[in-house]
């Protein structure tokens, strides 16, 4: 099913589910090269969600701000690159939402547990905002944060389930937006865990 959220913002209710045998491993390897860890913000906070990332750009934060690097800042070298099946995956869901030519060159993977949580935000970083964003939810289910295009506006609250993915593009593309504190619970496949993998094009065309 195809859930509308706002004009340009859309959840594949399901839509990775028969693909996640293919790309658990995928993720097993990408995390093994580069590890999940905890960012600090530029104001000096430590996150709460530690992420890593795969393919061209990752996304960073530091003291000296927010910003995607080709780099992995804890090892030097280049992220892992990004599975053809990842890619493939957030290609054919933009194009279902009707983004199509979707090429992602960044995958931001966050990792919850429970009591993880991440403040409402902008995704800003990106150069090109005509871009979607396509992310993909799997293990525990979250309580999405969808908010509005200024930062006081109030949030509605959109569960996320293992193996949704949602699509968000044009006007909502810049909305305000976070995850509520991750609920204790238990899926066969991630533990106590809900990984999110965050699919975006942040780099010039
Ligand atoms: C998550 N991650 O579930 C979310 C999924 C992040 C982040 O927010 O920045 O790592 S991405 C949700 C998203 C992205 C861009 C726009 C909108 C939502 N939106 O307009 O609501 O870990
Ligand atoms: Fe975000």
């Amino acid at each position: 099913s195809c859930a509308p959220l706002g004009v340009a913002a859309v959840v594949l209710r399901g839509f990775a589910l028969a693909r996640v045998d293919v790309l658990w491993p995928l993720l097993q390897a990408v995390v093994a090269q580069a590890p999940f860890r905890h960012m600090v913000t530029p104001g000096g906070l430590k996150m709460s969600v530690p992420l890593t990332s795969c393919g061209p750009l990752g996304w960073t934060s530091s003291r000296a701000g927010y910003r995607y690097q080709g780099a992995d800042p804890a090892s030097g070298r280049p992220w892992p690159a990004m599975p053809a099946a990842f890619a493939a995956l957030a290609r054919d869901a933009a194009a279902e939402a009707g983004f199509t030519g979707f090429a992602p060159d960044a995958c931001l993977i966050n990792r919850y547990l429970p009591g993880s949580r991440l403040a409402l935000h902008q995704d800003r970083n990106e150069r090109d905002f005509s871009q979607p964003i396509v992310s993909v939810s799997l293990g525990v289910p979250a309580v999405f944060l969808w908010g509005g295009l200024q930062r006081g506006a109030r949030a509605r609250r959109v569960p996320l389930f293992h193996g949704d993915v949602a699509v968000w593009g044009g006007a909502d593309r810049l909305r305000y937006h976070g995850i509520a504190p991750l609920r204790e619970s238990v899926h066969p496949l991630t533990g106590s865990e809900r990984i999110n993998l965050t699919f975006r094009k942040a780099g010039p065309a």
